[in-house]
């Protein structure tokens, strides 16, 4: 067993068992002309990560961690994008509609992807999701459940939306649920914040909160 020195309070994983999730490090949220854009949202702040994600990624791969990568994105004929989610609101472009980087949260297009520096390597498992939590009309769990995987750790974007929804489901399925502090950001700064100390709070109610510093070491002991 390895230990990560994580809030509330240490954790203890088994790298066999253990795989890391990058949730949604598409180019529709963290360039400009995407679908956080057209929300009203500055994507810079979601840029800034991309290194810090990249060194959990390869400190991950290193370690031999299963890598999962997910993408936020619904099929060309919008058969699985409820309208309450492409109606609401008053974006600048809607899910479907033609942007800079093709048809916005459309699989397939330009803005779909993955953003270069963290494209997936050949045996990691992308998952493409219509909703904001991971296991919502996807094939993870099964996924999880081949690979035996007990413990999940966590990063992308944004924190309080897609990340804290599939921690939350990954949480009630009964997963060990760690984020990496660093490697996630949120368009809210305030939002953020309140994330890791509500998923962290009352004993880990959600799960645990690290540093990549800190997951690594403990990948590295
Ligand atoms: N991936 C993800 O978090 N989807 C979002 O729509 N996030 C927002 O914060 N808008």
């Amino acid at each position: 067993m390895a230990l990560i020195d994580a809030r509330p309070f240490p954790l203890s994983f088994e790298p066999a068992t253990t795989a890391l999730i990058v949730i949604d490090m598409q180019r529709d949220f963290i360039e400009p002309g995407g679908f956080g854009a057209a929300l009203g949202n500055d994507v810079r702040p979601l840029q800034a990560i991309v290194p810090t994600v990249r060194r959990l990624l390869d400190g991950c791969r290193a370690a031999g961690l299963a890598v999962i990568h997910t993408r936020e994105c619904h099929e060309p004929d919008l058969s699985d994008c409820p309208p309450a989610k492409r109606d609401r609101g008053t974006p600048a472009l809607r899910i479907g509609d033609h942007g800079p980087m093709g048809r916005v949260l459309v699989a397939g297009e330009p803005g779909a992807e993955i953003v270069a520096e963290l494209t997936p390597r050949p045996g990691e498992t992308v998952i493409d999701k219509p909703g904001k939590g991971a296991f919502y009309a996807t094939g993870l769990a099964e996924i999880l459940a081949v690979l035996g995987a007990r413990t999940l750790v966590f990063a992308g974007v944004t924190t309080e939306v897609c990340v804290q929804t599939t921690m939350r489901e990954a949480n009630d399925r009964g997963f060990d649920c760690l984020l990496a502090e660093d490697a996630t950001e949120s368009y809210f700064p305030a939002f953020k914040a309140a994330t890791l100390e509500m998923i962290r709070a009352q004993g880990a109610i959600v799960g645990w909160t690290a540093t990549t510093d800190q997951i690594l070491a403990a990948l590295d002991a």
